[in-house]
């Protein structure tokens, strides 16, 4: 008996446009790691505005009692100082939290940095499963943390794109996640950032596109570039004023910074993580001729610290979670 023979039911894919193409690709990659139609939808949408936009907001993707817990991990060691954790009170001011001697923890822009690896709350929010899984699917491979920090007030700090800063060994492998701690007021000095930017021009820093000892332009021409090439593009600057467990991730050159606070009594308290892969982050920052211990979560991974084996998860409140 003669069958039929199958019509195809998609045009020949060599005479699709270009951006059609682009289409079946993200509609493929989405297929193959979702099967619900819905959530294949949800996500084709969170790709392309992630694509056009250089970040996506994930609402409600984490939990308040491990936020509530990362919390009090971070009020115990201001009471406590008894790790080498390290502070940073202003442009290059460092000192370990042992060694902080004013104990003002809320001034604006002082950061608490890479306390990850004491919390194993702060490690299970950098890699949330929901984070965790939308990070997988922009690198398509594992991500690794790089860094962490956090904040109780705002930064204040100028707009700047991250990749001129956190560099690694694939300088493209970037993303960041912010965290709000809290829910967010206007007046507090919010995350803002230029939508669109991440498509900017590059700022050329007289000796390329990082910030090194040799650059001869500085932060303040930086943040003009950055904001006048957003101008002529037509970028609105936005202020991010989620509530707590909302998620905003960022491309790796955004171009973000942090409102002046209007109300300076205000908290703002964030948890910012910087992500690489694999393959692009092989050494930890700190130690890179070590090769580093690297923990999973949730299909993430995370550095031991090279230099202070000892704090590692001293905080240990995230167990549970
Ligand atoms: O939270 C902010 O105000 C900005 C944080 C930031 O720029 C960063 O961590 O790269």
């Amino acid at each position: 008996m003669q069958t039929a023979a199958k019509k195809p039911l998609d045009f020949d894919y060599a005479t699709l446009p270009w951006l059609d193409k682009i289409l079946r690709e993200i509609d493929r990659y989405v297929a193959s790691v979702e099967t619900d139609p819905a959530a294949q939808h949800k996500l084709r949408g969170q790709l392309l505005f992630f694509m056009h936009n250089g970040y996506v907001v994930l609402e409600r993707a984490i939990e308040p009692e491990l936020i509530d817990a990362y919390l009090a991990d971070v009020y115990d060691l201001f009471d406590q100082r008894c790790l080498s954790v390290m502070i940073s009170a202003g442009y290059n001011q460092y000192s370990t939290i042992r060694d902080f001697k004013d104990k003002d923890y809320y001034r604006h822009g002082l950061r608490i940095i890479d306390f990850h690896n004491s919390s194993i709350a702060a490690k299970k929010l950098s890699l949330h499963r929901n984070l965790a899984r939308f990070l997988g699917h922009i690198f398509r491979e594992a991500p690794v943390v790089m860094q962490s920090l956090t904040f109780m007030k705002s930064t204040q700090q100028e707009i700047h794109q991250d990749h001129a800063y956190v560099i690694a060994e694939t300088p493209s492998h970037l993303a960041a996640s912010w965290i709000a701690l809290e829910d967010i007021d206007p007046k507090s000095g919010p995350l803002m950032y230029y939508a669109g930017s991440h498509a900017n021009p590059m700022f050329d820093w007289g000796d390329g596109m990082f910030r090194t000892a040799n650059s001869t332009k500085n932060e303040n021409q930086f943040a003009e570039w950055i904001h006048q090439r957003s101008k002529e593009r037509g970028l609105p600057l936005q202020h991010h004023t989620p509530r707590k467990g909302d998620v905003l991730i960022w491309h790796g050159t955004l171009g973000h910074g942090g409102a002046l606070a209007t109300d300076p009594s205000l908290t703002r308290k964030s948890y910012v993580t910087h992500y690489s892969t694999m393959s692009g982050f092989t050494h930890d920052y700190r130690d890179k001729n070590m090769k580093p211990f690297a923990y999973e979560y949730n299909g993430g991974f995370v550095y031991r610290h090279p230099q202070h084996p000892e704090d590692e998860d001293f905080y240990k409140r995230g167990a549970k979670f």
